[in-house]
């Protein structure tokens, strides 16, 4: 009899400017009931999920900048979901903007926690990968201002044993990056989960809308197959006040085929029983990594920041 582990990925549509997190927590917490119902033990939920995709606004003052970020997780505001989760028996992935204080400074962290079926929060993410700009960009439709309130995370990539199995955490940008699965993989993470927020539009290049989608779905389902990994990403989606971000939330399998994926750009609960053993046969074989890998031949990925033509 393999492991199995029914889990979803609970893709929200939308999040307004003006909504309240009271408001947001509740769309949250109709998520997780729904992805409950279906049997799930674990529910994956978008990059960022407490707000609306802040990052797209310029702001100045700390004040504003901080209305959008958790100095305490659970705080009053996600206690709720955090004690439904408890009482429904269901652990998930959530994403949020985190203010920690060290030794009396700030810092600013794109995070995700992973929170056990018991409502104990088990691990911490903090995005390695900031995409975008720290400047303004007068031309652009919009900014990606990633670089400008985020610290890059100091934590690195970890697995955690969770729901019977080991899983690994990344946020959005990370899954462009191989890195990212192979540092998890190496580490034996069977489920990596991940949050998105995924503009419609490039605002660096005139690029054709499909090739957003084609790049998210290539980029998961590579990597879940190179590392022989379950993949669940959540997408917050949709027009959020005027500007589109991509859906395409989906469940990969080690195999990376897509298993389930989302129909719309709304709040949308896609489930499936994981077959944690699918990946065995992987892992034997073709990406046996202690087998197959050659590490004297890659020293260039952890000494060479920017590619240089050597010819
Ligand atoms: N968003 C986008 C992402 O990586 C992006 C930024 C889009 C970068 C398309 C490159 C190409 O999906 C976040 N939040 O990382």
């Amino acid at each position: 009899m393999s492991r199995k582990l029914t889990a979803a990925v609970a893709q929200m549509g939308p999040v307004p400017l003006a909504d309240t997190r009271a408001t947001t927590v509740k769309r949250l917490s109709a998520l997780l009931r729904e992805a409950a119902s279906s049997g799930a033990r674990f529910v994956v939920f978008p990059e960022l999920a407490l707000t609306t995709f802040f990052p797209r606004y310029w702001m100045e003052e700390e004040s504003e900048i901080d209305r959008f970020f958790e100095s305490r997780m659970p705080g009053p505001q996600t206690r709720p979901l955090f004690d439904l989760a408890k009482d429904l028996g269901v652990g998930f992935y959530l994403g949020y903007a985190e203010r920690a204080e060290k030794e009396g400074k700030v810092h600013r962290y794109n995070s995700a926690i992973l929170v056990e079926r018991d409502g104990r929060i088990l691990g911490r993410y903090r995005k390695i990968h900031l995409p975008g700009h720290s400047e303004y960009l007068p031309h652009a439709p919009f900014q990606h201002l990633e670089k400008r309130y985020f610290e890059v995370g100091d934590e690195g990539f970890k697995v955690w044993r969770a729901f019977d199995a080991v899983v690994g955490m990344c946020i959005c940008n990370d899954r462009r990056w191989p890195e990212t699965f192979r540092v998890l993989a190496l580490q034996g993470a069977e489920i990596v989960a991940l949050g998105y927020n995924t503009p419609c539009e490039n605002i660096y290049h005139e690029e054709p809308l499909h090739l957003r989608m084609f790049h998210h779905r290539l980029s998961l389902q590579a990597n879940a197959y190179q590392n022989a990994s379950w993949v669940l990403a959540a997408a917050k989606a949709g027009k959020e006040d005027g500007f589109g971000l991509i859906g395409g939330s989906a469940i990969v399998a080690p195999t990376g085929e897509i298993a389930a994926q989302a129909q719309g750009e709304g709040d949308e609960v896609i489930a499936f029983t994981l077959d944690l053993e699918l990946g065995d046969y992987l892992r034997r074989t073709v990406f046996n990594f202690e087998k197959h890998r050659r590490i004297e031949h890659y020293r260039l990925i952890t000494e060479r920041v920017g590619a240089r033509e050597e010819v």
